[in-house]
């Protein structure tokens, strides 16, 4: 079987990221908890849940043999080499907040390998996209990563996760790393900080914790503008860590995390 275009993978991504947000974008005020996951924390909303199985129809209706893997709706196997990863909305706290800083991110992997994502950011009216090999765009037009500054006058981002555990870890690497750089953001959405990374709104960014769905698009969209993204050990992100930075301030903030085992809860 000859593999899917990128393009046309991206197309039906961008499509389906468009009507999940949208919908998403219009329940955001007055929604309410439905649930909780890892920590009362740790919230899904009604309109996660609904955006995500509005996303799994427009994908599967035009590609029914593909894969799936969703942070809400879970695993469904495929037959094409197709696995679509979704996350109907990242930065769950912002949007039940009232807070602009959420989006919805999807990605194309082949064989393995992600071959397109967007990242789109409906309340801002922002959608962010790459294939693979591509170069990255925000609403059509090329971005790229900041050129590389000393990590003492780097604009870092980072994130948290929900359990205390982690949390104390997070907050003892914070300690270390705050004093070395310029300054630190929270925005509250990975997808968010990798795109902020693409288009040199931040200089690097850092988190433990993220799943495949959570960096995925955004990953792909910050490597086609220019920056590293790999976990603390090589290789590609993992759910131990996602590092990115443009290189020479990678390997410096790399060196600074990595004794610190800012991959590791303890
Ligand atoms: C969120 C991440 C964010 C992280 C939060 C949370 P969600 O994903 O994108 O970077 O710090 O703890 O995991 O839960 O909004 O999809």
């Amino acid at each position: 079987m000859t593999d899917p275009d990128p393009r046309v993978l991206l197309d039906l991504a961008v499509e389906a990221a468009r009507k999940g947000g949208a919908l998403a974008a219009r329940g955001q005020a007055g929604i309410s908890v439905l649930d909780t996951k890892s920590s009362p924390t740790d919230v899904v909303t009604e309109m996660d849940r609904a955006s995500e199985e509005l996303i799994r129809g427009v994908l599967l209706g035009a590609r029914p043999g593909d894969a799936i893997l969703g942070e809400e709706g879970g695993e469904a196997s495929g037959s094409t080499g197709v696995r679509w990863l979704v996350d109907p909305i990242d930065g769950t706290v912002n949007y039940l907040y009232g807070r602009p800083d959420w989006g919805v991110s999807i990605a194309a992997e082949v064989d393995g390998v992600v071959v397109a994502g967007v990242v789109e950011v409906p309340v801002r009216g922002l959608t962010y996209t790459a294939v693979l090999g591509g170069g990255a765009f925000r609403d059509g037009e090329p971005i790229a990563a900041a050129p590389r500054v000393e990590l003492g006058m780097a604009l870092v981002a980072t994130g948290f996760g929900y359990e205390s555990r982690r949390r104390r870890k997070q907050a003892e690497v914070l300690g270390t790393v705050l004093p070395r750089v310029r300054d630190i953001r929270r925005v509250g959405s990975a997808a968010l900080d990798l795109c902020d990374i693409a288009e040199g709104r931040v200089n690097a960014y850092y988190e433990r914790g993220m799943q495949p769905w959570d960096w995925a698009a955004g990953a792909l969209i910050a490597a086609e503008a220019g920056v590293r993204v790999e976990g603390l050990r090589g290789g590609p992100p993992s759910t131990d860590m996602t590092l990115a930075a443009v290189p020479g301030l990678f390997e410096e903030l790399h060196d600074l995390l990595e004794p610190l085992g800012a991959d590791t809860d303890g």
